[in-house]
């Protein structure tokens, strides 16, 4: 039986030509970089939770954010469904400072440091950087490798609020 899906928000600022992304120092996640995000709260919206995650990870409060994408994660065997919200955002208020969870810095989009991310970022990523919304799903082995995936470009408005 597949579970309720947990809802995560995954914030990523843009100034081309560069991407803030945060190398995460401690639980799920640990060591990969990756943007800003955690679950939402309980009577949180997904946006709401997105920014607070932002200002607690990497404190600076982000401008408007544009929902870009909708990404489904399971886990083989597991019943465990995370559904991510990734959100851009290309201004923000105040200087990325390192936290207990995240050590932000930025890096050339050219330069995107995919070996040392989800392996799932660099099928998606693509897409986020070419403006696209999209929806994906995707499954790993117990050691986290991609095993199926589908992912397709979508012609919704994700903006709209969830
Ligand atoms: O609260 P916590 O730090 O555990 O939240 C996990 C964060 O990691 C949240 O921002 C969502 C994000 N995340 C996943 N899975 C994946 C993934 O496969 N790729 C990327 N880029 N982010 C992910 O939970």
């Amino acid at each position: 039986m597949t579970a309720s899906p947990k809802l995560l928000t995954l914030c990523l600022i843009t100034q081309p030509p560069r991407i803030l992304l945060g190398m995460k120092k401690r639980g799920f996640g640990a060591g990969r970089w990756n943007g800003f995000g955690g679950k939402v709260s309980p009577g949180e919206t997904i946006e709401d939770a997105a920014k607070r995650e932002l200002q607690e990870e990497a404190g600076i409060e982000a401008g408007p954010l544009t929902r870009r994408g909708i990404v489904e994660f399971r886990w083989q065997g597991k019943p465990d469904v995370l559904q991510v919200h990734v959100f851009h955002a290309d201004s923000f208020t105040g200087d990325p400072v390192e936290s207990e969870e995240m050590k932000p810095q930025w890096f050339a989009i050219e330069d995107i440091p995919y070996d040392e991310m989800w392996q799932d970022d660099r099928y998606w990523f693509p897409l986020f950087l070419a403006g696209k919304n999209f929806r994906g799903s995707f499954e790993f082995d117990e050691k986290d490798n991609v095993i199926n995936h589908e992912l397709h470009e979508t012609a919704e408005d994700l903006s709209v609020a969830a």
